[in-house]
């Protein structure tokens, strides 16, 4: 694959739209909230499902106050039970002693919160008869996805799971994609299709785990359902979950990995990863909300990282998000403001670059607009120097994705006594955090050693 062929990968809008959301949630609540459970075997019965405070608005204020921007409802998980007013199945909240339909609530909570609403919808229905009967099921399951498509409002994602196994014949469904992918186009043609889909990439773990170079510019192949399946959960296996990026998966785009490739595509990730060692709600997992630093550090990582994070919430057998994980969330998101609220690069003396152009001059960086660097050359260097003395321990840099993914290694250099190396790196994309130990510095420069022709940066900032 020729360099040229490389940046000619760019993004959809609907991408570009979902990367800019960052940090995101998924609400993983149903039938294995009330039983206890991960995986359901569908024969549980409605009568089960039964909170006794249901509180949506609940969820948003907790997400909320962690700066989260979008959620992800399990409408349907594996065992079939819906958790909306559905016409193809009494399997729902419907039948149960609670019938209210979730999503509903949800889509307009999510509205009044100003949060983005995506759902999770099983392709795999353990409780369906007709599971694994090819046409009959895609019939049902699309019957669902439009009503899903066409009920609620606007909605950012459709997360389609990996994990396939038996239905409750014991036949396992090949799924019509094109016809489910096609319906949500129709009804929803700004929302991304997830996981087993073709805008937004599983990052392949369940632990928070990243890859220190992540690529949204990968194989076409990566995009196939079956080696996603492959990939994906095949039983109820808690430690799945802990399972962490496979080391013949850690390269998946440097120009090495992509030269023998025919076709590529934009495919990026998204860290999945729960707040708590379950998907679901479990009262004996109320002491293991995962820490402060622990979440602070996945944020920083994945959504410092190039890639969206999608934290795992599980609301609980009230139908409330459990005081615990609310208080943690509350102080993620304290956390972040106290770190990322104020970006030091403020009084800039001077700034340049170089390779100057005057269309896209070094200036731009400190905008935050769609404006942004590009020096017509593979390597450069951007120098900033400050009015006075800041004392930093983080820069965040972003590529304008727009432009494609570009930069291969970098370094960054604060001015001390004299220039001193502070980080180097190797991948931006939409966005790099980079840490470091604490320095102060009158001046910055950041040297982009091997990048795609001409790179691009779009934003720095430090803190
Ligand atoms: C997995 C599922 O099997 C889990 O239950 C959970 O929904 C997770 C996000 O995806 O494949």
């Amino acid at each position: 694959m020729d360099v040229n062929e490389l940046v000619e990968i760019r993004p959809q809008e609907r991408q570009i739209a979902w990367q800019k959301l960052e940090f995101t949630a998924f609400l993983h609540y149903g039938m294995n909230t009330f039983t206890n459970s991960e995986w359901g075997s569908g024969k549980e019965s409605p009568s089960l499902y039964n909170p006794s405070c249901l509180d949506t608005d609940q969820w948003c204020e907790a997400l909320k106050a962690a700066g989260i921007r979008a959620c992800i409802l399990t409408a349907k998980h594996h065992d079939g039970f819906c958790l909306w007013n559905t016409n193809f199945t009494d399997h729902s909240i419907m039948y149960s002693p609670k019938p209210v339909d979730v999503v509903e609530q949800l889509a307009a909570s999510s509205e009044k919160y100003g949060l983005k609403l995506g759902l999770y919808l099983s392709p795999w229905d353990r409780h369906e008869s007709c599971y694994g009967s090819g046409k009959p099921y895609d019939d049902f399951f699309c019957g669902q996805l439009e009503e899903l498509l066409t009920r609620y409002g606007k909605l950012y994602s459709l997360w389609f799971d990996g994990a396939c196994g038996e239905g409750p014949n014991g036949k396992k469904q090949v799924y019509d994609w094109e016809r489910y992918y096609n319906l949500i186009r129709r009804h929803q043609n700004d929302a991304v299709i997830a996981i087993s889909g073709p805008d937004v990439r599983w990052i392949g773990n369940e632990a928070g785990a990243t890859r220190p170079s992540e690529w949204s510019v990968v194989p076409a192949r990566m995009r196939d359902t079956g080696k996603i399946a492959e990939n994906s959960q095949k039983t109820d296996d808690g430690s799945f979950r802990e399972r962490l990026i496979r080391w013949e998966d850690e390269d998946l785009g440097s120009r090495e990995a992509l030269k023998n490739e025919k076709e590529l595509v934009w495919y990026p990730a998204e860290v999945d990863v729960s707040i708590r060692p379950g998907w679901f709600y479990h009262p004996n997992e109320n002491d293991k909300v995962k820490s402060l630093e622990s979440l602070l550090n996945i944020y920083e990582r994945s959504i410092g990282g190039n890639a969206v994070l999608l934290l795992n919430v599980p609301p609980d057998t009230e139908g409330r998000i459990h005081i615990e994980d609310c208080r943690r969330l509350k102080e993620l998101g304290e956390k972040i403001e106290g770190i990322f609220g104020e970006n030091l690069l403020k009084d800039v003396l001077h700034i340049s670059s170089d390779v100057e152009d005057i269309s896209h001059p070094a200036e731009n960086i400190l905008k935050n607009d769609e404006s942004f660097w590009q020096p017509i050359k593979e390597k450069a260097k951007l120098e900033i120097i400050l009015a006075k003395k800041v004392k930093i321990s983080c820069l965040v840099i972003q590529e304008q994705i727009r432009e494609s993914q570009r930069i291969e290694s970098f370094s960054i250099y604060a001015k001390t006594d004299e220039w001193q190396k502070i980080y180097t790196g190797t991948t931006v994309g939409y966005k790099k955090i980079c840490r470091f130990n604490p320095v102060e510095t009158s001046g910055l420069r950041i040297l982009i050693e091997e990048s795609r022709i001409s790179p691009t940066l779009r934003f720095a900032g430090a803190y």
